[in-house]
């Protein structure tokens, strides 16, 4: 390497605040740079414009200065996301790219227990993942995820009040809220009599090897629990021993556990009906005006998904900027628009012609947030089993 690479390297690991001066004096002189370069190094660390620092208390009227944040180095040529599938448009990873001049690579998974699983490894490598609101508390007590610096983020005040310090992140350290949705029923009404209104369409042989409900259980079992009457988040063993037995009884008359991928499938019209979010169930409706979403009388659950980095990322600062970017209005609105989901972006939703609205207070009564389940988790663990291999 030239004494002007290895200084470069040495600049950017002085910025990103892993080597002090001392230790960059050490590992110049073991390079063997000149006196005069090292010199130069240290001048251009220092004249490197600083992020602007909270103003300081002393007038009455400045809110007191927030706690301190991580200074974080100049932005990486890389960043590695780990989304669910078909979560994103087309051009927001190409836009960024160009603008940044970095690297983006994205790997998609179908539920939060097979990101929970990779991230849980240590060494997942990604720099970005896309945990629901039960799975970020998941995170939380597994102390998986690094704490946001907000002053990369002066977009987060576009956030609507009500994603804003959620019950999964009160204080707003971790997340950035993705998108928002809700579990009902996609289906295509070319081929079923009538609209589906309950979770017993499942359990109704006349569709037999039509029907697919989702690879997920949270969702799956959440709906039988709902089916009678239930809180999607019980861990009580009778409610269990229930949803199992109600499981069971449509497991029959299901082509297969599948989630987000089914579209192809009602696209196609080989699935009449299945349990899917309803942003997944526009994007077919947009390949096919057949599909259409219910959501069942007896209710279903309602998400919000959020951006989080996880503990020991190596790209924090472009993790930063990439959460910042998709915070501008427009640039929201282009993936909201393609996914079919929420967004919890106010600026974006309101300048959207055809945004999903939030639940009414009455449609509210028919959803329930998904929470995590703690001690209950691996009772849930054990019944999915079960059930699956039932
Ligand atoms: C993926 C949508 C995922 C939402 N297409 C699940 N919370």
């Amino acid at each position: 390497m030239s004494q002007e690479s290895d200084a470069k390297n040495l600049i950017d690991a002085v910025r990103a605040g892993r080597l002090d001066r001392r230790e960059f004096m050490m590992s110049a002189l073991g390079l063997g740079l000149t006196v005069g370069t090292m010199g130069a190094v240290l001048q251009a660390c220092s004249s490197d414009p600083k992020p602007a620092e909270p103003k300081p208390a002393g007038d009455p009227s400045t809110p007191a200065p927030a706690p301190a944040e991580k200074e974080l180095g100049p932005i990486e040529g890389e960043l590695h996301i780990y989304l669910w599938s078909d979560y994103i448009a087309e051009d927001t990873v190409p836009n960024f790219e160009k603008e940044f001049n970095c690297k983006v690579t994205v790997d998609t998974y179908e539920s939060n227990e097979e990101m929970i699983a990779k991230v849980q490894t240590g060494a997942s490598g990604y720099d970005l993942v896309c945990p629901s609101g039960y799975a970020v508390t998941v995170l939380k007590h597994l102390d998986l995820m690094e704490k946001l610096s907000k002053k990369y983020l002066p977009n987060y005040g576009n956030i609507a009040p009500i994603f804003d310090k959620t019950v999964f992140d009160p204080e707003n350290a971790f997340t950035v809220p993705w998108q928002w949705g809700i579990t009902g029923i996609a289906y295509r009404k070319d081929k079923l009599p009538a609209p589906p209104d309950s979770w017993a369409l499942f359990q109704d042989p006349a569709h037999k090897g039509k029907l697919t409900m989702m690879d997920d259980m949270r969702d799956n079992i959440g709906a039988w629990l709902k089916f009678r009457g239930k809180s999607l988040n019980s861990v009580k063993p009778e409610d269990l021993a229930a949803a199992k037995a109600d499981a069971l009884l449509a497991k029959p008359n299901l082509k297969s556990y599948i989630s987000a991928p089914v579209k192809a499938q009602l696209i196609a019209g080989d699935v009449f009906a299945a349990q899917l979010w309803n942003g997944d169930t526009m994007q077919a409706k947009v390949e096919n005006a057949n599909i259409e979403f219910a959501i069942p009388k007896e209710g279903g659950a309602i998400w919000c998904d959020s951006m989080v980095i996880p503990k020991g990322a190596k790209n924090v600062r472009a993790a930063h900027e990439f959460l910042n970017y998709v915070l501008r209005p427009e640039v929201g609105a282009a993936i909201s628009t393609f996914t079919g989901y929420g967004s919890p972006n106010a600026k974006a939703t309101a300048s959207m012609p055809n945004a999903v609205a939030y639940p009414s207070a009455e449609q509210m009564k028919l959803l329930e947030y998904q929470e995590d389940l703690g001690e209950g988790t691996s009772a849930w663990d054990q019944l999915w089993t079960e059930i699956k291999s039932g």
